[in-house]
């Protein structure tokens, strides 16, 4: 169906009447002239609704996970957080840039060179110190690299009171660092673990270093994966949004043939994006026939053979929140016989650990892992291929079963993968197998390759598959090979 929005582009382009162009359209809200450095209810009315800093989440949430996090320092803890670097391709070209997901799920704010301080002070009326720095909206910067939000409209979109310009934080983290007994510093990991600061935004580095040889130093991830591994409302929210539109992307590539992994890659993104996400979460893997025996295949750059499967792990990104999808399906018209028979052993074993992800079930991630590779075990000699426990965990399902999702891919990495499943934690359940073509292995399974992941939300007794809109049981898939066209 003709979308509202492109029949506005069409009069656009014949009349050239803006006036004409908003009458015609029932939603359009007045925009503030203000300037922001991210999308705001005001001048982006069609991303956030009023109240809302990031999608579905207001700024209330963010104070509220100020406290908490306030709530875990001890006397004399300095938290810093900092915005993530800028990444260049080559010369002036840079990377999209993404957020660094502690600073973001502390403040909201998604402007590169910011600085958040948070000092647990004792001896103060009030509970903790906080001190809050953006770049200066400056009119050069407006003009060459785009809107900043800076101190006055700060205020207003992040709920802080004590917001200055990015230039005077060496001076705070200074007498903070005087004062602190122990500093709590977010490195952003992908940065070489020997060099912590090095990720800092230029404007601070400096003095983090000083302050460095003076205190001890400490990883945020300590104070923050406790709180970001329970998800609230809203943020459930977003992921199942996120889950939704992805879901709904692999059911439509199911149903149409590439000639190329690249095309099918292509297709995925396009169609996150259209359907709302603002990314793709992370590089995905587009895996025809043998390539998927490489479990983080990226290159995407085959072409596809008749009567392969193909593997796909990809998911979108939606406010921050990521989902996680892996399918496995046949280029061809169908499954072959040893191809369904693999698949259905595999679903067999991942839909048996989806019922597990319950508080009530006292399990922990680890253990769930442990259980699925004896299912595994179970399933396949019932279709004739024989390993043992190793060569099971070793060779023919070599990963884990899965981790936890949210801000990043691999969420809240640093806590314990043996402590019990709590509800409203996200994780993906994801067993696959890979067969080497070795003649170890029955000549019909050798080079097949096939994961299947969901994303799913922990319940009290009941899990919830945040991503069933992507289609898995074999019948479906099978019916949609049979209908697929170019
Ligand atoms: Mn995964």
């Amino acid at each position: 169906m003709l979308s509202l929005r492109y029949l506005s582009h069409g009069f656009r382009k014949l009349f050239g009447n803006k006036e004409l162009v908003h009458s015609l359209q029932p939603n359009v809200r007045t925009k503030s002239s203000k300037t922001f450095g991210q999308p705001t209810s005001f001048t982006r009315p069609h991303i956030l609704r009023p109240g809302e800093l990031t999608p579905k989440v207001n700024a209330d949430e963010y104070r509220a996970r100020r406290d908490n996090v306030a709530a875990l320092m001890q006397e004399g803890d300095l938290l810093i957080t900092t915005s993530a670097a800028v990444k260049y391709m080559c010369g002036a070209a840079f990377y999209e840039y993404h957020q660094d997901p502690n600073f973001y799920y502390l403040t909201g704010c998604l402007e590169p060179d910011s600085i958040l301080l948070i000092l647990k002070e004792k001896d103060m009326f009030e509970n903790y110190k906080l001190a809050f720095f953006l770049p200066p909206k400056t009119s050069y910067a407006e003009k060459w690299e785009g809107f900043r939000t800076g101190i006055e409209n700060g205020k207003i979109l992040f709920h802080i009171e004590n917001i200055q310009e990015n230039w005077e934080a060496p001076f705070v983290i200074e007498e903070f660092g005087n004062r602190c007994k122990r500093v709590f510093y977010n490195t952003q990991r992908g940065y070489p673990y020997k060099d912590p600061v090095a990720s800092s935004p230029d404007v601070v580095r400096d003095k983090i270093r000083e302050l460095q040889e003076k205190k001890p130093f400490r990883s945020a991830n300590e104070l923050l994966h406790p709180l970001r591994t329970i998800k609230s409302e809203s943020e459930i929210a977003c992921l199942q949004h996120a889950a939704n539109i992805s879901g709904d992307a692999y059911k439509e590539v199911m149903a149409k043939d590439f000639y190329e992994e690249n095309q099918l890659a292509a297709e995925l993104e396009y169609r996150f994006k259209m359907g709302g996400c603002q990314r793709s979460a992370y590089v995905p893997v587009i895996a025809g026939g043998r390539n998927g025996l490489c479990i983080h295949y990226t290159s995407n750059d085959d072409a596809f053979q008749q009567n392969d499967m193909v593997l796909v792990d990809a998911g979108g990104e939606y406010g921050g929140y990521v989902t996680d999808i892996s399918r496995t399906w046949p280029t061809g018209r169908g499954f072959t016989p040893a191809q369904r028979d693999l698949y259905q052993a595999v679903l067999n074993v991942q839909k048996k650990c989806i019922d597990l992800c319950t508080s009530s079930s006292g399990l922990s991630l680890a253990r769930i892992h442990y259980e699925s590779a004896v299912l595994l075990k179970e399933e396949l000699k019932q279709i004739g291929i024989y390993g043992s426990k190793s060569e099971i965990e070793d060779v023919l399902y070599p990963h884990s079963i899965g981790h936890e999702i949210g801000l990043e891919i691999h969420d809240c990495f640093s806590n314990n993968s043996f402590s019990p499943l709590k509800k409203n934690q996200i994780v993906t359940i994801e067993p696959g197998i890979y067969v080497p073509v070795n003649n170890r292995w029955p000549k019909w399974a050798q080079g097949i390759a096939i994961r299947i992941e969901d994303s799913i939300l922990v319940g009290e007794q009941e899990p919830i598959v945040l991503t069933k809109d992507a289609p898995k049981e074999v019948k479906e898939i099978q019916n949609l090979r049979e209908s697929a066209a170019w």
